[in-house]
């Protein structure tokens, strides 16, 4: 039984007051809260196992290092990828993107094209942004429906043979738009083009398999998904991983570094995957916190964290929608969301409705949540954003439309 109530009670945050309230943490798409086990797991490793990995024979760094490698067995079975070799660790999507960006995106020719979304996150178009100003390739821009659901006929036009990725958000994280995956999939292959997927929204949030989507590339944030902050995963296909050239260069990532004499030069081979793409000392103890929100969530079941979440933004799309002067953005209740509901009041800035709720503890993201090009074709200036996660419930829901309608009554009596 999925029961937020007691998901609660795993949470130390949740007992916190802000401003003489209780807390309610609706800024989930920003970065979760971290259960108790996660935090105990990286204490405990301080406390007992710390040691660098992969270098050392003693028993701290055998421990450390069986930790580290436990994590990237956990991430690829909980994305059902074909081994732990297929999973890197990062800092974050950000860093993710980037890897691929360069290490792939770098052999981009005047000749090829990438395709883009109108709905990414900054993350997922300035590196090909700025990639494509060095390489000369052309940055395709698909477009967006005005509920912001992906418009599909114009992706079907964008990607032809010329194309040589497609990079596209999971789920978007302003509107919790979700994007056929298995969809997009086909017409980039069609077309002998990469998929890299952004699953920053989707991965903390519902069911994710690489093999059943069809990604070439996923890549995700821990710390959305009850994990630490520093570390993020890249997962890639084997082939493409085997063939591809690390990003960066150091210790970790090399097989040999070895001087050969008379060519007066070094041989040099890199190592296995995934160290390959894992250059200095990585974010061990995040790693083992990202391995017990693995596991928590896994606990959970994630097509249960998915249905409570649905419908925590169907009811609280219903409820927001009564509040006199409330603009609610994104597609009706017919189509499937993840939990992100993006809102804007008549006659009040998007900061200061969310200061205002700040006062009575509620924490939503205000702005344009690092996607400018999305707001700018919904034809928003800035938006409001609740975000749920798998503590939020509808008493929550309600105290905060509570808090609008009184709002909007004083606003209407001004
Ligand atoms: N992609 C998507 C879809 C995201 O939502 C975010 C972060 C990122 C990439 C970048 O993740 P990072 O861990 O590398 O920073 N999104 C948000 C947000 O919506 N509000 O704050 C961060």
């Amino acid at each position: 039984m999925f029961d937020p109530y007691s998901i609660r009670e795993d949470f130390p945050i949740l007992r916190r007051t802000v401003n003489g309230h209780p807390i309610i943490y609706f800024d989930n798409a920003a970065t979760s809260q971290k259960p108790r086990s996660v935090i105990d797991a990286m204490k405990k490793f301080y406390e007992e196992n710390n040691a660098n990995i992969h270098r050392a024979v003693h028993t701290l760094s055998q421990e450390a290092t069986e930790l580290y490698e436990e994590a990237h067995k956990e991430v690829a079975s909980f994305i059902n990828a074909e081994s732990y070799e297929e999973v890197v660790f990062v800092k974050n999507t950000t860093e993710a993107i980037n890897l691929v960006a360069y290490s792939w995106g770098s052999r981009l020719n005047p000749d090829d094209e990438v395709s883009v979304t109108l709905m990414e996150h900054h993350s997922n178009i300035v590196p090909w942004w700025t990639l494509s100003k060095f390489r000369n390739f052309k940055l395709k821009y698909v477009d967006v429906k005005g509920d912001g659901t992906l418009n599909y006929e114009d992706l079907e036009q964008q990607i032809t043979e010329k194309t040589r990725f497609v990079c596209v958000t999971h789920v978007s994280n302003v509107t919790g738009v979700i994007n056929d995956i298995k969809r997009i999939s086909k017409l980039a292959h069609e077309n002998d083009a990469l998929l890299l997927v952004d699953g920053a929204q989707s991965a903390p949030h519902m069911p994710v398999d690489v093999k059943k989507l069809g990604v070439d590339f996923l890549a995700f944030s821990s710390h959305k998904m009850l994990g630490p902050t520093g570390i993020g995963v890249l997962y890639a296909r084997r082939e493409l991983l085997e063939e591809g050239e690390p990003f960066l260069f150091g210790g970790g990532m090399i097989k040999d570094v070895c001087y050969v004499q008379n060519k007066g030069d070094l041989d040099v081979s890199w190592n296995e995957l995934p160290w390959k793409f894992e250059a200095g000392t990585p974010n061990v103890c995040g790693a083992v916190g990202l391995m017990e929100a693995v596991r928590y969530l896994r606990r959970l079941g994630m097509e249960n964290v998915y249905i409570h979440e649905r419908n925590l933004a169907l009811y609280a799309l219903e409820r927001i929608e009564e509040v006199g002067g409330i603009r609610v953005y994104g597609p009706g209740k017919e189509t499937e969301r993840c939990g992100i509901i993006p809102f804007n009041m008549t006659g009040i800035d998007s900061h200061d409705l969310a200061l205002l709720l700040d006062q009575f503890g509620i924490m939503v993201r205000s702005g344009l949540h690092c996607a400018q090009p999305l707001h700018q074709r919904l034809g928003l200036k800035s938006s409001v954003r609740a975000s749920f996660y798998i503590y939020n419930t509808r008493e929550e829901v309600d105290r905060m439309v509570d808090i609008l309608n009184n709002l909007s009554e004083g606003l209407k009596r001004h």
